[in-house]
């Protein structure tokens, strides 16, 4: 007989409509015949019945031979290869005879109204972009609003228009758009700034310490600029640079209990190198005491492989159409507990727009993956998680960051270092048109208006987590093993790792299932 996990159990009773009470679960995979035990339990559940509880499953158990426990051996709940960090998970079925209902049993705290979950900044079901060139004028428009309100405390700000009537050799403030950047024949860098008014080009002297500043610019971001105007008014000569940033007065908020969020991302179902066993051993573990306060699922799009993403996907696809990926995918998500909260944003992958912010899952994707009642928003949310500001960003501009700044600051290899450039910036996708391509809409969705707590991103594959100014930027890695385009750029997927966070305390532990 296959072994009947936790996890298979919760997908099971899933395909049959169900949730279940932890302890259903724990019960029935303590069972001598899980299997048996299971069919036995949903036949003996009301049909109307929503919740498989610990009570049907008693009921059903009382009733026939499934009620038989397992005896000396074993029936582990979790697959023992699962890496929970350092300490291998422990079994709590895998006690035996040990009756489950009792000591040695967990459940997730059974007091939903501890929890909570909203979410601001969602494009979705808001969207007004039409395409039309006007709309991107008032997007980035409203981009500039935003980011030099947050600004223009820095400096003394004149217009770009008021500069070109002020005359020479006086002191010139300015918040702009970066426009160009470009070096002079002698080696200093000029930056073309762009206000409400019109543009001015501001001098960046090689031999000056901010000179540094000029490799992090990315076109389109707000700066500040103090200096001196040119003898003849035409040109500032940059002293000073400032970026929006995150206060380092900044402290974050916390959760009031010991409660703790799962933040994954790129599932990528549908995909040839779907990690298919890691998920399981994931899922499997968060069926686990070990993951008992692990009452948050937090994914950052690519849920799915998609079809037509890059050239040449189709060589790997495992399953074609893009509606069987969904529903093999929400599959998947019926091995989560069903007593976890599982919020997802789209990725690159999804089948929604890809012009980014990205409206969450339309009616038809969300009845695919409805079993779980997951709350579905746009790319990209603040998610509030009992009190701590997650900024949830899939991450396509990651690839711009890195492509466009030294390494030193943003690499592949430490993903977390091109999200504090983002912080920085107080913008997920500054850069428009390389990578990221942006939809005209009313207001500029991608502006980071409030500081977050912490800063969840994903698409680049690669794992990495770090503190900005108080501030946790974590990339959360991949379910999807090394593609041939990955192989051919040298991209060495971090696959299979799940950051569990701690609401309270904001500490990450990193599990690894692969
Ligand atoms: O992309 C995962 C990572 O790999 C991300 O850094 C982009 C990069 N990638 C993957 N495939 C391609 C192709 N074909 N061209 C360019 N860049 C690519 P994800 O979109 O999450 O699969
Ligand atoms: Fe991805
Ligand atoms: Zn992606």
């Amino acid at each position: 007989m296959p072994q009947e996990t936790p996890a298979r159990i919760a997908q099971t009773l899933a395909s049959h409509g169900y949730n279940a009470e932890r302890e259903a679960i724990t019960l029935l995979s303590g069972a001598a015949n899980p299997e048996a035990a299971l069919v036995a339990a949903v036949d003996a559940a009301p049909p109307d019945a929503l919740v498989l509880t610990a009570d049907h499953v008693r009921a059903a158990l009382e009733d026939g031979p499934a009620a038989e426990r397992t005896g000396g051996e074993a029936t582990p709940a979790a697959d023992p290869s699962v890496s929970g960090g350092d300490d291998p998970p422990e079994s709590d079925a895998g006690a035996g005879a040990s009756p489950v209902e009792t000591k040695g049993s967990f459940e997730r705290d059974p007091d939903r109204s501890k929890r909570s979950l909203s979410v601001a900044g969602d494009i979705t079901g808001e969207s007004t972009g039409t395409g039309e060139y006007d709309e991107f004028v008032t997007v980035f428009r409203d981009r500039y609003e935003k980011l030099s309100k947050q600004l223009r405390g820095r400096v003394n700000h004149r217009p770009t228009d008021s500069l070109e009537a002020m005359p020479g050799g006086g002191e010139a403030g300015l918040v702009g758009m970066v426009n160009d950047v470009r070096s002079t024949a002698n080696g200093h860098w000029l930056v073309e700034l762009e206000d409400t008014k019109g543009t001015f080009p501001c001098l960046v002297m090689k031999d000056k310490p901010i000179a540094d500043l000029v490799d992090q610019l990315l076109l389109d971001e707000v700066v500040a600029i103090d200096g001196t105007l040119s003898d003849d008014g035409g040109i500032v000569f940059v002293d000073s640079m400032h970026f929006p940033d995150i206060p380092r007065t900044y402290s974050p908020s916390t959760a009031d209990r010991h409660v703790q969020a799962a933040l994954i991302s790129d599932v990528h179902v549908g995909s040839e190198e779907f990690m298919a066993d890691a998920w399981h051993r994931f899922t499997d573990w968060l069926h686990t005491e070990d993951a008992q306060h692990v009452e948050y699922l937090l994914i950052a799009g690519d849920m799915v492989e998609g079809v037509g993403v890059y050239p040449d996907q189709d060589d790997e696809l495992d399953v074609v159409d893009i509606y069987d990926q969904y529903r093999a995918f929400s599959e998947h998500l019926k091995e989560v507990p069903g007593d976890m909260e599982i919020l997802m944003i789209p990725g690159n992958h999804d089948a929604v727009r890809l012009a980014e912010p990205q409206p969450g899952f339309d009616e038809e994707l969300r009845d695919i993956m409805s079993a779980h009642d997951a709350r579905i928003t746009g790319n990209p949310s603040m998610v509030t998680v009992e009190g701590v500001d997650i900024l949830m960003y899939h991450g396509v501009s990651l690839d711009e960051v890195i492509a466009e700044l030294p390494e030193d600051q943003a690499s592949y290899d430490e993903p977390h270092k091109a999200m504090f450039q983002l912080l920085k910036k107080r913008h997920v996708a500054p850069q428009y048109g390389g990578h990221t391509r942006l939809a005209p809409e009313e207001k500029d969705y991608l502006v980071m208006e409030e500081v977050p707590d912490v800063f969840h991103t994903g698409h680049v594959h690669k794992l990495g987590w770090g503190q900005y100014r108080k501030v946790i930027a974590v990339n959360s890695g991949c379910w999807q093993a090394q593609t041939d385009f990955q192989k051919s750029v040298n991209i060495d997927p971090d696959a299979g790792f799940a950051p569990i966070l701690d609401l309270d305390t904001l500490e990450m532990t990193v599990h690894k299932f692969s």
